[in-house]
């Protein structure tokens, strides 16, 4: 069984064996653990919710998502245009992946939840939030021809990785699933 760190409790701390962040088999997949009992002893309706936890942690995992962070990844090991990698991850019960932070820049070049389609110059997540903290690569978005409207991680070496490209480009994409806890 795999257990993972999604603490419904932000004030525990998770308790594992095998060391937090520990990286696990082949393609980087991170297992992370926590306790049940300790957490849970309290009352039976944690414990309900805390096992209906594990079991689909357990099957994002088996698919091959990634856990990080309060979100699960999937890295398409497929090309496809922006709009039908969204397609693919609605299939998946996600979406394109939104970045909050540096630390969601993953190695590989893949198309971002991220795009200027509807107003030229105006970046919105799918999420329909604006942009606020970003990683456009120096020069980056150029909108190149008039026709970059969609945002990938390209220069996924740098932290500075981002570019605007366009949208029936084909890249692998990577897909977000948030927890909600
Ligand atoms: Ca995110
Ligand atoms: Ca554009
Ligand atoms: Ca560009």
């Amino acid at each position: 069984m795999v257990f993972s760190s999604l603490s419904p409790f932000p004030t525990m701390t998770p308790v594992c064996d095998m060391g937090k962040g520990e990286v696990v088999g082949v393609g980087g997949k991170f297992v992370f653990c926590l306790t049940i009992l300790s957490l849970c002893a309290e009352t039976l309706l944690c414990f309900v919710e805390l096992m209906s936890l594990i079991v689909s942690t357990d099957r994002y995992l088996k698919q091959n998502w990634i856990y990080f962070s309060g979100s699960f990844y999937y890295i398409s090991t497929t090309e496809k245009s922006w709009q039908d990698s969204r397609i693919d991850c609605w299939g998946r019960g996600a979406d394109l992946i939104i970045i909050g932070s540096k630390e969601e820049n993953f190695q590989k070049r893949v198309w971002i939840g991220l795009s200027d389609r509807q107003i030229e110059g105006r970046w919105i997540w799918l999420d329909g939030s604006a942009l606020r903290k970003s990683f456009w690569y120096p020069g980056e978005p150029n909108n190149d021809g008039d026709r970059e409207d969609c945002a990938e991680m390209k220069f996924f070496n740098k932290e500075n990785s981002w570019n605007d490209a366009p949208c029936t480009n084909k890249y692998f994409w990577i897909c977000e699933k948030k927890t909600g806890v």
